[in-house]
């Protein structure tokens, strides 16, 4: 996978998890911000091998002129039962678009890592990766891949700015507490 975002927050590691990972106010803003509407989230819930699922669904707003403007996704996300609260997590997201050209042909991972510094700080560092869950063909394989990266990174970097953002206002409360 490639290394999107790799970052020190002054957000303490359970904080970031909430952040990103339960029905936040943050994520919903987020999701505003991104065009990304009728989400649906599942709880957090133990599987047979021990570790937590949960389901999102919503649709996408795509910036693509080759394709539609919107896409029905689903991401399943798997929190690994080697995290442990308040240190280190890690979040496995399948994402799959489900109405854009060739979408039976791949889905993307994203791997989470949130990482305890010290109290009040975590690193956060995000992996994507495209995978094909059928043989492609070398040419539709690259025309796949080319339209993801740049709309992974795109909000990967979007991402980055609105947690440097929400760590801003964080530390400004705090101050003034
Ligand atoms: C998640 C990866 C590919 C997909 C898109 C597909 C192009 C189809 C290629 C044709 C539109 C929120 C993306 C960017 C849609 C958005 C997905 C998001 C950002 C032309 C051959 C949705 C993270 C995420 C992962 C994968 C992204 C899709 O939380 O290019």
């Amino acid at each position: 996978g490639r290394l999107f975002v790799n970052r020190v927050f002054h957000i303490s590691a359970n904080k970031m998890f909430e952040l990103l990972f339960t029905d936040s106010s943050f994520t919903h803003r987020f999701m505003d911000i991104r065009r990304i509407s009728n989400p649906s989230f599942t709880a957090w819930e133990k599987d047979d091998s021990g570790n937590e699922k949960r389901i999102l669904n919503y649709t996408i707003t795509i910036n693509n002129p080759l394709i539609g403007k919107f896409s029905t996704a689903t991401e399943n996300q798997t929190l690994y039962k080697e995290s442990r609260e308040g240190q280190h997590y890690r979040v496995d997201a399948e994402v799959y678009t489900h109405d854009v050209p060739y979408h039976d042909y791949f889905y993307t991972q994203n791997r989470y890592y949130i990482i305890s510094i010290s109290k009040r700080k975590c690193r956060l560092r995000v992996y994507s990766d495209v995978k094909y869950r059928k043989p492609t063909w070398g040419l539709v394989k690259s025309f796949i891949t080319k339209n993801s990266w740049s709309g992974i990174e795109d909000y990967f970097r979007q991402l980055e700015t609105e947690l440097v953002e929400e760590e801003a206002e964080m530390t400004q409360a705090a101050g003034e507490a």
